[in-house]
């Protein structure tokens, strides 16, 4: 294993698996599966989550179900349960090689003076997304008889399940696999295994415990290490899911473990040929970023019907929804090293328009209103209760959903910036230019002209800084409105560029005639907060006003650790302390828009005011820290972003709700910082240009940019940045 590609644990501890099931995940955009241990159990919170299949159950939150669990593993050394949780290993390593993607573990343990040692790998398959594979061996150091449990797990973890109904068990020739339904819309499900030993006896798959596992006896002989294969598939949705699945696993088991290991290693090669960005002189920030990477890439959107949740494919955190995050966090990422994932997270916004509409008129407006949590229709899977009083218990009233309207704007932005990086207008013929253009009909319905000053505001908003609730003219929102109007303006007259009938068309089927006109003019008039004398803008109306607190005076007042800070009750919403950063967001993805004097100002003004109470804040302050020469202030906020699924630190609960699990917005955040803040990229009409800003514990910094036609390698030093393009 290469360092720097390696996160491990050499030690174990119960109360690390959770942590350990988000660190050691692994995935290929289809599912995560937890990084969790072969005897791992529903209890340990293992989880095979499928990428953007949801279930409801009652009034518990709809969210995306964990399947059954294939590789179930256990081993009894004369009657005794081999069981970390049970018997503290002696030696324990545990971790994953991000070079190509697996995860392993070696354990040993003595019982008696036996010693018994268990090693295993598993990948998930890059080139058959619907594949798993492990390998599972284990010797015993004086002869004893053994008990190997192994098959599929039906006893699922869940934060609002059940999800599946009762599955069956069947077998056909060597898989066996179970087949359920999820239970609000009845969507197949099915797992299937096939399990090469090298074993002299055989095991026919029975029912034990709610799982459906194959139980080999047999004496082992010392110092031999015996090995097992498992191929494992999830299937869902179709006619033939069973059939599906079974074929897979038979295919991979005849294609072979070498095999299939080696490509994917191969696969994963190329992939980190483009993606890795290597940092000279610091080892945690190397880690640190490539384990972002790692993550990014593992979790990266396979069609254009998906798009990446908050919390990734590490659980059902968040809904496993997909919020602003995808786009204003990860999608630089993807722009840079792999367009078709980028593009798949723009078509899913398109897919999910109906959603959008529909919100839209809920609420009394045209046009699109995107879900402050998607799923896979694009209707709101945010709940109205959101959080949970620790003290009281009440679940407390939060109006994300209703007033976070920048998320429409986000949407907006992401999908403006593929076009300006890609010239790719399939995507305004697809849908997108209707996306762009309902975006723009539904914040025209919302804004307010405001007679006295002639200008349009945007009335009873929530910020990126979700504490403060019903604001008026968020800076943050209102400079992304002015961007949609704009941006759809710039769009239309590409698109008639290119194609004018189809332009008109749409004008005439959707009733468009003088949106354009109306957007440019609403633009020109719309109210957005500017610097006032000291060159601070005003997160919204009144901010100023508020109680002057400091992080810790405000925290001193709450009763509980999990306290929410925000809401009408909240401790923070008197003063001008704020969950993350608001107008230092718009100061990061608006770069150009004010010279460094205003961006020092606000940064240095909002940052002692910032609880930094979400992982998305630390980037965004570390970005405009390198842009203003506050590099070195920065650089422990960088640290803080890529190291959050390393040191597994990140904030567990808001206000009582578990909130646990990878945090993939800090890992595109870190990359934001690297890329656009200590080298300085800047990118504009196919030119890269650098502005290079490297802290001192970073000596160089190497990586790539692929545009789709070229790409370039971009080298950074001390002494500047050389750029070279190859074709
Ligand atoms: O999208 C974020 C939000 O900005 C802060 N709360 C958590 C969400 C999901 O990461």
């Amino acid at each position: 294993m290469k360092p720097g590609f390696v996160v491990r644990t050499d030690r174990f501890l119960v109360e690390d698996s959770v942590k350990n099931g988000n660190r050691f995940l692994i995935g290929n955009g289809y599912f995560g599966y937890r990084g969790t241990l072969d005897e791992g159990a529903a209890t340990d919170m293992v989880a095979l989550n499928i990428a953007g299949l949801y279930d409801r159950q009652g009034s518990k939150w709809r969210e995306p179900i964990n399947a059954y669990n294939p590789f179930y593993t256990t081993l009894k050394v004369n009657s005794t349960l081999i069981h970390p949780n049970t018997i503290a290993p002696t030696e324990h390593t545990q971790g994953i090689d991000m070079e190509c993607g697996t995860h392993f573990r070696e354990s040993r343990f003595m019982i008696g003076t036996t010693v018994v040692k268990i090693a295993s790998e598993r990948f998930a398959v890059q080139a058959e997304k619907r594949l798993i594979v492990t390998k599972y061996s284990f010797s015993v150091s004086t002869s004893a008889d053994l008990e190997l449990c192994t098959g599929i797990d039906a006893d699922v973890y869940d934060i609002n399940g059940p999800h599946l109904a009762k599955p069956k068990g069947a077998t056909h020739y060597d898989a066996s696999y179970l087949t359920s339904r999820t239970l609000e819309l009845a969507i197949p499900v099915v797992v299937a295994e096939v399990t090469v030993t090298d074993l002299t006896v055989t095991a026919k798959p029975v029912w034990e415990d709610n799982r459906f596992v194959r139980v080999f006896r047999f004496r082992a002989e010392s110092g031999v290490t015996y090995s097992m294969i498992r191929f494992a598939a999830v299937t869902y949705g179709g006619e033939n899911t069973a059939s599906e699945a079974i074929e897979l696993v038979r295919a991979a088991k005849k294609h072979g473990y070498r095999s299939i290991k080696a490509e994917n290693a191969a696969w994963w090669k190329a992939k980190w040929t483009i993606s890795d960005v290597r940092v000279r002189g610091a080892e945690e920030a190397q880690l640190g970023l490539r384990n972002s990477i790692y993550h990014l890439i593992s979790i990266r959107p396979r069609d254009a019907f998906h798009s990446v949740p908050a919390r990734g494919l590490s659980g059902q955190v968040y809904k496993g929804a997909i919020f602003w995050d995808t786009e204003m966090f990860m999608m630089p990422f993807y722009l840079n090293t792999d367009l078709e994932a980028a593009r798949n997270c723009v078509m899913y916004r398109v897919h999910t328009l109906a959603g959008a509409l529909r919100k839209a008129k809920q609420y009394g407006y045209l046009g699109a209103f995107y879900a402050w949590e998607s799923q896979e229709t694009g209707d709101d899977a945010c709940s109205d209760f959101n959080v949970t009083d620790p003290v009281t218990k009440e679940p407390i009233r939060t109006f994300f959903k209703e007033q976070q309207i920048h998320i429409t704007g986000d949407v907006v932005y992401a999908a403006l910036n593929y076009l300006d990086r890609t010239k790719d207008l399939s995507v305004l013929a697809e849908g997108g230019l209707e996306m762009l253009l309902e975006s723009v009909r539904f914040y025209l319905s919302y804004v307010k002209l405001d007679r006295r000053d002639g200008l349009y505001h945007v009335p009873c908003v929530i910020g990126p800084d979700e504490y403060h609730e019903g604001v008026n003219d968020n800076a943050y929102t209102n400079r992304l409105i002015h961007h949609t109007l704009q941006g759809a303006v710039r769009a239309v007259a590409a698109m008639r560029k290119k194609d004018n009938p189809f332009v008109t068309k749409l004008f005439a089927e959707k009733k468009y005639a003088g949106i354009v006109q109306k957007a440019t003019r609403v633009a020109a008039k719309l109210y957005v907060p500017t610097p006032d004398e000291h060159g601070l803008i005003a997160q919204f109306q009144g901010y100023f006003h508020l109680e002057d607190a400091t992080v810790d005076a405000v925290k001193a007042r709450i009763q509980h650790e999990n306290e929410y800070l925000g809401g009408p009750n909240g401790v923070v919403t008197p003063t001008q302390v704020i969950k993350q950063a608001d107008v230092v967001t718009m100061l990061a993805l608006f770069p150009e828009d004010y010279p460094d004097r205003i961006k020092k100002a606000n940064w240095t003004y909002y940052e002692p005011r910032t609880e930094h109470g979400s992982s998305l804040s630390a980037s965004m302050y570390a970005l405009v820290a390198a842009a203003i020469g506050e590099t070195e202030y920065g650089y422990p906020l960088f640290l803080k972003s890529a190291m959050i699924d390393i040191l597994g630190e990140g904030k567990s609960y808001a206000g009582g709700i578990y909130i646990g699990g990878t945090h993939p917005a800090a890992s595109g955040g870190a990359y934001l910082v690297a890329i656009y803040g200590f080298a300085g990229l800047r990118y504009a009409a196919g030119k890269i240009r650098l502005d290079t800003r490297l802290p001192k514990a970073i000596t160089g910094l190497t990586f790539k940019i692929a545009t789709g036609t070229r790409t370039a390698t971009v080298e950074v030093t001390k002494n500047g940045g050389v750029i070279k393009w190859s074709d």
